[in-house]
């Protein structure tokens, strides 16, 4: 049951279609384990059993990050935005207490007016950003202006890393993985995200735990995200998508050490 869930689950052994009926289908997932790891497993058991191995220690508890400059000043600008948007609704429904005449032609000119302002802002907008949207066809780091580009893939229960581009399962046994990252401080790094199974989040975290950027890992595309990292220390990936009874396995984590 520790090594091949599945294959149990497959011949129909009673005790575990038993518990698949109980857990309403929710099985547990194939960890990967090799069976020198399932032996260990057991031996830990069966030591809790006979008193000589102490359980697990509880988890560590963090204490509760503080907000990046950043995120703290996105949330005072949605605070503030919030409360214009009160302010107005409060002022025309306190505005509507006493009854007065409304000239329905004048409403419906300022209603055209505003409409085709928001359009010409809207085709202004669209028509200077749009240009600029980095995808170039050319896929290389410094036709992308990044000083590094890194593939990652998701799949159910982990993070695959490369500097070879991974689309499909075959190219996970093809091409080199990357299994410790590590950059220099003030690189700008461009991660391709991409998942081989279901949808996945890409969820990158700092030093101090904050979220730093995050994406989508989706089958049959490939999401850019572009960061530069600028603090040393290890920064947690976490998948931020919940994706199987597996999901919080899914972690993995890159180094950024000082530029010498
Ligand atoms: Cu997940």
């Amino acid at each position: 049951m520790i090594g091949e869930p599945d294959a149990l689950i497959a011949e129909g052994d009673p005790v575990v279609t038993q518990l698949v009926e109980r857990y309403k289908g929710i099985v547990m997932p194939r960890l990967g384990l090799e069976a020198g790891q399932v032996e260990a497993i057991v031996a830990h058991l069966r030591g809790i059993d006979a008193g000589t191995v102490a359980p697990a220690a509880p988890a560590v508890v963090y204490a509760k990050p503080e907000m990046m400059p950043s995120q703290a000043r996105v949330w005072h600008v949605f605070l503030l935005i919030s409360a214009v948007i009160v302010l107005v609704f409060a002022a025309v429904a306190l505005s509507t207490a006493r009854p007065r005449e409304v000239s329905v032609a004048r409403a419906y000119g300022l209603r055209k007016a505003l409409f085709l302002s928001a359009m010409v802002a809207a085709i202004g907008v669209l028509a200077t950003t749009l240009p600029r949207t980095p995808y170039a066809a050319d896929a290389s780091a410094a036709a992308a202006g990044v000083d590094r580009i890194i593939y990652v893939a998701g799949r159910q229960f982990e993070f695959i890393w490369s500097d070879e581009p991974i689309v499909s399962a075959e190219d996970v046994g093809r091409v080199p993985r990357l299994h410790q990252v590590e950059l220099a401080t003030g690189t700008t790094v461009e991660f391709r995200v991409t998942s081989l199974d279901v949808t996945h989040g890409f969820g990158l975290y700092g030093p101090q735990r904050q979220i730093v950027a995050q994406t989508q890992a989706m089958p049959g595309y490939v999401n850019r995200l572009r960061v530069r990292l600028d603090a040393p220390g290890e920064y947690p990936v976490l998948c931020l998508e919940y994706c199987a009874a597996g999901h919080h396995r899914m972690r993995s984590s890159l180094t950024v050490r000082r530029a010498p």
